[in-house]
């Protein structure tokens, strides 16, 4: 009901700033507009209230708050984004103004929230940030982190030199993504790598440069895509936006419609314009190298050897180059060449930009790290791929855990609170069922790979079978006929975890060729001795003078060393979670298909959020700003209390009688166990507000 203070003289005026204290301070978790009610359970801007938490009332939630075009929500200091598939006005640079140093608990849930409240703490209270964003492909991840990069360019000051760096900053992005970027069925923009940056600043907050991380780059995409996909962006940027030269160079011809090469992009970065084309013609090599058809015939030994196939016009130039190095394991061998000179090639655009955004050794600085990376993986048939992106999920959810607790568990040393232990889920039996250096998973693949003669996936499946026959985690064939299971549906070669986001079956087939990833020598050494200064510089074990006995490691191996070398990375920050959840599958605008975003709640682990989240307290408040709302409902602290805000705090619940066991007073902040209690505060508070506007209205109405 609008509240009358206009006609209220003045004596009452007073006397009303208690019950609508002005502005209101909103109590809960963040998410509220301070003129929402907390009871108003659809719009709850916090699954931490949630009341009662179940799965479906965590759906109906977002659901709700998605017809309403609220896409985010907040789990604490998570933030889950809905994809709109369709622009909203919710980027625009006076919503950019309006989350400037904003209030967290004053303004809706929003990805600038976040990104403020982040940028802030890094720049005022110096502590590392990173913003880990997660969720299955087409759900926001890349445009969020790209939301979270512009805001914090926003918000930074500005000036020449910083105006520079920023620009590069940002500019890495389209460079990146027209070369680890590819249409597939599933987004149009899909990242088909996993990318981390450090953004770095100084004292003053201002960006200094950054450094980026990538991981896993879907190489085999090079060679074979799936119908209705494409390959990567930059080889139709190429052959429709190359310049006229360096087609001609590369005898290629000019096709497809008109679109951006990001050359200017590069040179903003700072890439030479020798640079630029000798990235583009070694990209001219991958695409031609497609097209290298090979022949085979009996050598005079009766070895069967492959060749080029009479190499036609135009190309005759590449045929001759190439012949020598590819016989004789024809195909397999150009396939392997064209993947390993794509991938090594991304490796040296990765650090060419580094080496323009790098900031000086010895400078001081504080560090916003932003990961992009792919979320759990659960097709109909799962590889070696989605083995390794589950595997880094989670490490992911692992760490997550540790952190939410860690960092709880420091708020409540630091306001004098006893810590009493939660239970939660601890994945660690996962991680090392895959990661435990002597006989996870990957290890055991290792071995595999390792052993002299024919190896096959066989003997790695039935290793593993006997290894884990009695985890938890893992089954197979065996385990489920040991442990009689109703539903065997084991398909052979395949095993299967449980992971902590649900079951996924792996087929073994591929693995121990993927995790080798071997490029035959001869190869190799064909690359080195080529004339193109840059494609030699990628294969330096080609040079025969430097030949070593020695097998690199393996893919597995070197994936494993980065995942941890992230984790410690995350560990050292403070973390700020993006969970993208996808909500159709037609990339349609503005539709909401519930078993489908339920899918994602458990992927994404949702619930154990909240569950981890509200272990201890549900809900704490500064001592003054809960006063403050509350204080009408006590005789004693209303309408005004003259002594600290602490002890008003605790009279005031003392007179409510709430349990003690809900409650613990910190040296700052009041900390309230469940959401109920809160609940019952505020109703009673809405209570006690429209109380004494009658009483307002009445003595109102007897003295006109
Ligand atoms: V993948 O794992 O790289 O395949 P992402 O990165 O999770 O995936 P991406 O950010 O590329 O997905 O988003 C997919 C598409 O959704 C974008 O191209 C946009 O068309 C659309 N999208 C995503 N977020 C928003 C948004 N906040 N507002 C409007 C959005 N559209
Ligand atoms: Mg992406």
């Amino acid at each position: 009901a609008p509240c009358p203070l206009k006609l209220v003289p003045s004596t009452l005026n007073m006397l009303l700033r208690g019950v609508y204290p002005h502005p209101l301070p909103v109590a809960a978790g963040r998410g509220w507009r301070s003129t929402t009610s907390l009871l108003d359970a659809a719009a709850v801007g916090d699954l931490v209230l949630l009341d009662p938490l179940t799965e479906e009332s965590l759906l109906q939630t977002l659901q709700e708050r998605f017809r309403r075009s609220n896409i985010y929500t907040y789990i604490g200091n998570v933030v889950i984004s809905v994809n709109p598939y369709r622009s909203l006005p919710i980027y625009t640079p006076e919503t950019v103004q309006e989350y400037r140093n904003c209030n967290f608990f004053a303004v809706k849930p929003h990805i600038y929230a976040i990104a403020d409240d982040a940028y802030r703490s890094l720049r005022d209270r110096d502590r590392d940030q990173c913003i880990l964003i997660t969720g299955e492909s087409g759900a926001g991840k890349t445009e969020a982190s790209k939301l979270v990069m512009s805001y914090v360019a926003a918000v930074c000051s500005k000036g020449e030199e910083v105006d520079k760096v920023k620009e590069q900053l940002l500019q890495s992005n389209p460079v990146l993504e027209a070369f680890g970027n590819a249409k597939t069925i599933r987004n149009d923009n899909s990242s088909r790598f996993g990318k981390y940056m450090d953004v770095e600043f100084d004292f003053k907050g201002e960006p200094l440069g950054g450094v980026i991380s990538n991981y896993l780059l879907e190489k085999s995409r090079i060679v074979r895509h799936v119908k209705g996909e494409r390959n990567f962006h930059i080889f139709y940027q190429l052959l429709a936006g190359g310049s006229a030269q360096l087609l001609r160079r590369s005898r290629l011809p000019r096709t497809g419609a008109a679109c951006v090469c990001p050359q200017d992009a590069m040179k903003v970065i700072g890439f030479s314009p020798a640079e630029v084309t000798a990235l583009l013609e070694v990209t001219a090599v991958v695409l031609k190298l497609g097209n290298v058809q090979l022949s085979s015939s009996y050598q005079a030994s009766g070895m069967e050897a492959s060749s080029i196939a009479e190499p036609q016009g135009r190309d005759k130039g590449w045929g001759q180059t190439w012949a020598p190095c590819l016989s004789p394991q024809g195909y397999y061998g150009r396939d392997a060449l064209a993947k390993n000179i794509y991938s090594r090639l991304f490796d040296w655009l990765v650090n060419r930009i580094n080496t323009s955004i790098q900031v000086k050794p010895g400078k001081q600085r504080k560090v916003m790290g932003v990961l992009d990376i792919y979320g759990f993986e659960i097709f109909q048939d799962n590889g070696f791929e989605q083995f390794i992106i589950n595997y880094c999920n989670e490490k992911l959810q692992q760490i997550f855990i540790l952190m939410t607790l860690k960092e709880e568990q420091e708020e409540y040393v630091r306001e004098g609170i006893q810590w009493t232990p939660v239970e939660f889920f601890d994945n660690s039996i996962i991680c090392n069922l895959i990661e435990n250096s002597k006989c996870g998973i990957l290890a055991m693949l290792d071995e595999e790979c390792l052993r002299p003669g024919v190896v096959n996936e066989d003997t790695f499946l039935t290793k593993l079978n006997q290894l884990f026959a009695t985890h938890k985690h893992y089954e197979s064939k065996e385990t489920q006929n040991a442990r009689r299971v109703m539903d065997a549906t084991l398909p052979s070669q395949c095993f299967r975890i449980h992971h902590y986001a649900g079951k996924v079956t792996y087929n073994v087939t591929g693995f121990i060729e993927k995790n080798n990833d071997l490029l035959f020598r001869d190869l190799s050494q064909a690359m080195w001795a080529s004339r193109h200064e840059l494609l030699r510089s990628l294969f330096p074990e080609g040079d025969p003078q430097k030949v070593s006995l020695k097998l690199p490691p393996t893919a597995g191996f070197q994936f494993k060393a980065s995942v941890a070398t992230l984790m410690k990375n995350l560990y050292s920050k403070n973390p700020n979670y993006i969970r993208c959840i996808k909500p159709n599958e037609t990339k349609t605008g503005m539709l909401f298909t519930p078993e489908l975003v339920l899918a994602q709640i458990r992927y994404l682990g949702l619930m154990e959020n909240v569950r981890v989240r509200r272990a201890g307290y549900a809900f704490r408040q500064l001592y003054d700003s809960f006063l403050q709302r509350y204080k009408m409902l006590s005789p004693r602290t209303w309408p005004h209390w003259t002594g600290s805000h602490r002890e008003g705090t605790k009279v005031l619940l003392e007179d409510l009688a709430f349990p003690p066991e809900e409650l613990a007073f910190g040296h700052t902040k009041i900390f309230i166990r469940s959401p109920r209690t809160l609940f019952d505060l505020e109703r009673r508070r809405q209570e006690r507000v429209a109380e004494l506007a009658t009483l307002i209205q009445k003595t109102f109405r007897g003295w006109r």
